[in-house]
C-alpha cells in the first residue's frame, strides 16, 4: 500500500512509497484510510523537531473503515467508521490514564510520530483507542475534528472560558479556524481573532469573530486587545510563533488563563512581575482524550462546527507542506485516498 514516509534525513519533507504493514496483533484492527488531514505537527514531525524519525509513516488525522479486526476485539466490528488520532494509545493503568489525563500517559503512542499513522492507504490500530466517527459527519470534515477539531475544543475548556466573556485565539489556520467555531458556537464565548495573514482574518470574519487583529499592521496584540476590551478573560494560542506566545499573555485579564497549543521549537518570554502580579496561568494543552474527541465530533454531527476542508491527493502532501508554510491555506488540506491528482 501507498504511504507518506518520513525522509531518512528529516528535511521537512515526506516520500510517498510502497509500505507493507504487518499481522495484527491482539486488541489491534485494520482501516482503509478514507481521508486524512494534513496538520502543522505533521510538517514539525518531517522536520524533526520532536526528535527525528525517518521512515515513520506520517499522520493523525485519519478517517477510514474497519477491514478486519483481531479475534479479540469486541468493541469493534467490519464496517464501522473510526479515527486515527495522534493520541493512538496509552497503557490504561497509570495515574493519568486513570485519572481523565490520558493523554500524558508516560508510555503514549501517538499515530504519525511513535508508531505509523494514517498518510496512508491503510493503517492498523490500537481497537480501544479508536474513536467511532458518528452518523451524520461527513468523513473529510471528521478528519479536521480528529485533531484540529479536538484539541481546540479541548484548548477551550481548559481556559475556562465562560459564556459572554472574551477569547483571543492567535493563529487562524488548520486548528485556529475551529476554535473560533468552538468558542463561539459551543462556548458561547465572544472571539478576538488574531492571524498575521489578512487572508485569514476575512475567513476568521466569516466564522463569526467578533474582532480580528493583524499584529503586523494594528500593532501589538496585547496592546491592542487590553484598548479594545480591556484585555480577554482566555487565549489560546495556536500560531506557530513565539512573538504570539509573548503577546498573548499581554492580552488577558488579572486571573485569566494563557493555553498553549501550538508548538514552535523556541521558548517564550514571560514576564515575572506580571504574571505574579496578575495572577496569569499559562497551561499546555495536547489534543483531547477519547471522550473530548467523541464530544468534539458529535457537535460536527449536529451542524455547530463545520470544518472547512479542501481534498487533495496523496501525491501532493509536500506541496501541501509549502502551502502550510506560506500561510495559504484556507481551514485544512485533507487527503482523499481515492483522489487522483495531475502527479499520478
Ligand atoms: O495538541 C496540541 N497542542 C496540538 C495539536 C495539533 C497541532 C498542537 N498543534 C500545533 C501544530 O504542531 C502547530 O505548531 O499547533 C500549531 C498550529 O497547527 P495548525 O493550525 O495545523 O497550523 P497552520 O494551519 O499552519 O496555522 C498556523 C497559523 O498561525 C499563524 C499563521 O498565519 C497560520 O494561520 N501565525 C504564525 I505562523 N505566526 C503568527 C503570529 N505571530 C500567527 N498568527 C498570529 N501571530
Ligand atoms: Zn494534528
Amino acid at each position: 500500500m501507498k504511504a507518506a514516509v518520513v525522509t531518512d534525513n528529516s528535511n521537512g519533507k515526506v516520500e510517498i512509497k510502497d509500505v507493507q504493514l504487518r499481522d495484527l496483533k491482539a486488541g489491534e484492527a485494520l482501516v482503509d484510510v478514507e481521508y486524512c488531514g494534513v496538520c502543522h505537527t505533521d510538517l514539525h514531525v518531517a522536520h524533526g523537531d520532536f526528535g527525528e524519525v525517518p521512515g515513520r509513516v506520517i499522520g493523525h488525522e485519519g478517517i477510514g473503515i474497519v477491514k478486519e479486526v483481531a479475534p479479540d476485539v469486541t468493541n469493534l466490528k467490519v464496517g464501522d467508521r473510526v479515527s486515527i488520532a495522534w493520541f493512538f494509545e496509552g497503557c490504561g493503568t497509570c495515574e493519568y490514564c486513570t485519572t481523565g489525563r490520558e493523554t500524558f500517559c508516560r508510555e503514549v503512542k501517538n499515530a504519525g510520530f511513535s508508531v505509523d499513522g494514517a498518510m496512508a492507504e491503510q493503517c492498523i490500530v490500537s481497537a480501544n483507542y479508536a474513536v467511532k466517527v458518528p452518523e451524520g459527519l461527513d468523513p473529510a470534515q471528521a478528519s479536521s475534528i480528529s485533531c484540529a477539531g479536538v484539541t481546540c475544543y479541548k484548548a477551550i475548556k481548559v481556559s475556562h472560558v465562560h459564556p459572554g466573556e472574551w477569547i483571543a485565539i492567535y493563529g487562524i489556520g488548520g486548528l485556529g479556524n475551529l476554535a473560533i467555531q468552538y468558542a463561539k458556537n459551543v462556548f458561547n464565548a465572544k472571539v478576538i481573532a488574531i492571524d498575521i495573514n489578512d487572508d485569514k482574518l476575512t475567513f476568521a470574519k466569516e466564522l463569526g469573530a467578533d474582532l480580528v487583529c493583524n499584529p503586523l499592521t494594528d500593532g501589538d496584540a496585547g496592546e491592542w486587545i487590553q484598548k479594545a476590551v480591556g484585555g480577554a478573560h482566555a487565549a489560546v494560542v495556536t500560531a506557530v510563533s513565539k512573538v504570539a506566545f509573548n503577546q498573548a499573555v499581554n492580552s488577558v485579564r488579572a486571573a485569566s488563563r494563557v493555553v498553549a497549543v501550538g508548538l514552535p521549537p523556541e521558548t517564550m518570554d514571560l514576564a515575572i512581575v506580571k504574571t505574579v502580579l496578575d495572577g496569569i496561568e499559562i497551561v499546555g494543552s495536547l489534543v483531547g482524550t477519547r471522550k473530548d474527541l467523541e464530544e468534539a465530533f458529535q457537535f460536527g454531527a449536529e451542524g455547530k462546527v463545520v470544518p472547512v476542508v479542501e481534498t487533495r491527493c496523496l501525491n501532493e502532501v509536500n506541496e501541501i507542506f509549502e502551502e502550510m508554510e506560506q500561510g495559504k491555506i484556507k481551514g485544512r488540506m485533507v487527503v482523499d485516498m481515492k483522489k487522483k491528482c495531475d502527479h499520478c
